[in-house]
């Protein structure tokens, strides 16, 4: 029986051309610039972002804390979102390691920061106050349902930036699946950011990986960075070739998992004993809930699992489950017939 593991789109595995271009990669030492394969994955990703330039980094975590060390030092504050992924999943690891503050303010269902409450939230200036550095976005949105931020809320956090000599970090760990999802070049989505950091390792496939982009200033600290937090990974060539595959091969299938996830979602809201908000299935991500009193998720995804079926827990009553490369409409099909099968069981 094949495992339809839908926990999340990191555990896609590297295609066969990946695995062919690893094999067959130009290396060299990447902490002295002299790597061929991460020299030309970079160039790529730069002029994807049309940035000046871009670093490979081992993970979209390393990513978002290489960046937001680079805008920001010890004592600084980042506004993000209450639900972004860097405040949530990261560990702390802008505070513990770079002793910079976070300023929380809610994500709205939609993903958003309201407009209101990032000028609420920027300090005056004076002497009691950390100094405002940073807004951190996040592009889709994980916790908020995989949701799309749309260019013109881009353009209207940047002239807030921009009012008040703030820089924009962009979390673009998904940021294809925004852009294929509203059938827009990716430059425009991040042409607002000043720095992004964008995943090869989740829906792309790739099987390590991420990559930040900004000025050529921007980088050139963030190389710097990197080293210190331990990311420089001299011949890392071979995970560059599987990137580059990525960018080349795996940016336009992503429309396929955005269809398997909207079917998924559909039939997710006829099985008695499932609540969902359809509205927030833009992507390749699907959060329900569970709305029966009597059960928990813990027992819905044990059940699922006994018949071929991960889906995410993600607390008493609520689960999450991505769609991704290696997941087919057939096991779409299957994962629906093992949920209703396990909802009947389960309420009787
Ligand atoms: N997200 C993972 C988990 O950590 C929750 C997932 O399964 O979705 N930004 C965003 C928006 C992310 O969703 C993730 C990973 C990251 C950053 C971190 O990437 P990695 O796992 O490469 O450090």
């Amino acid at each position: 029986m094949k495992t339809i593991d839908l926990r999340s789109d990191t555990v896609t595995l590297p295609t066969p051309a990946m695995r062919q271009a690893i094999a067959a990669a130009p290396l060299g030492d990447d902490v002295f610039g002299e790597d061929p394969t991460i020299n030309k994955l970079q160039q790529m990703a730069a002029e994807i972002m049309d940035k000046e330039a871009a670093l490979l980094v081992a993970s979209g975590t390393m990513g978002n804390l290489v960046s937001i060390l680079t805008h920001c030092s010890r004592g600084d504050e980042v506004i993000l979102g209450d639900q972004s992924h860097t405040f949530y999943y990261e560990v702390g690891g802008i505070s513990a390691l770079g002793g910079i503050q976070t300023h929380t303010i809610p994500n709205q269902p939609d993903g958003t920061l309201k407009l209101s409450d990032m000028a609420a939230a920027i300090r005056p200036d004076g002497s009691h106050f950390p100094p405002t550095k940073l807004i951190c976005l996040e592009n889709t949105q994980n916790r908020c349902g995989g949701v799309i931020l749309k260019p013109d809320y881009m353009n209207s956090v940047a002239e807030l930036a921009k009012q008040n000599n703030l820089k924009i970090h962009l979390d673009g760990a998904r940021i294809f699946n925004a852009a294929v999802a509203l059938g827009i070049d990716v430059k425009e989505l991040v042409k607002d950011a000043d720095s992004l950091m964008f995943c090869l390792s989740k829906g792309l496939a790739a099987p390590v990986g991420s990559v930040i982009c900004g000025s050529a200033e921007f980088i050139k600290k963030a190389h710097k960075i990197r080293k210190m937090v331990g990311g420089g990974m001299r011949q890392a060539g071979i995970i560059a070739a599987a990137g580059i595959v990525a960018l080349e091969q795996m940016i336009d299938r992503l429309a396929e998992d955005h269809k398997n996830a909207n079917k998924l979602a559909k039939a997710i809201a006829q099985i008695k004993g499932f609540s969902i908000n359809l509205d927030a299935v833009q992507t390749n991500i699907v959060y329900f809930d569970l709305d029966s009193e009597n059960i928990t998720a813990q027992q819905v995804v044990e059940r699922a699992k006994q018949k071929g079926v991960l889906l995410l827990n993600l607390g008493p009553k609520s689960f999450r489950m991505v769609t991704h490369y290696g997941i087919e409409s057939d096991d779409i099909e299957t994962t629906i017939s093992a949920l209703s099968q396990t909802m009947e069981q389960l309420i009787k």
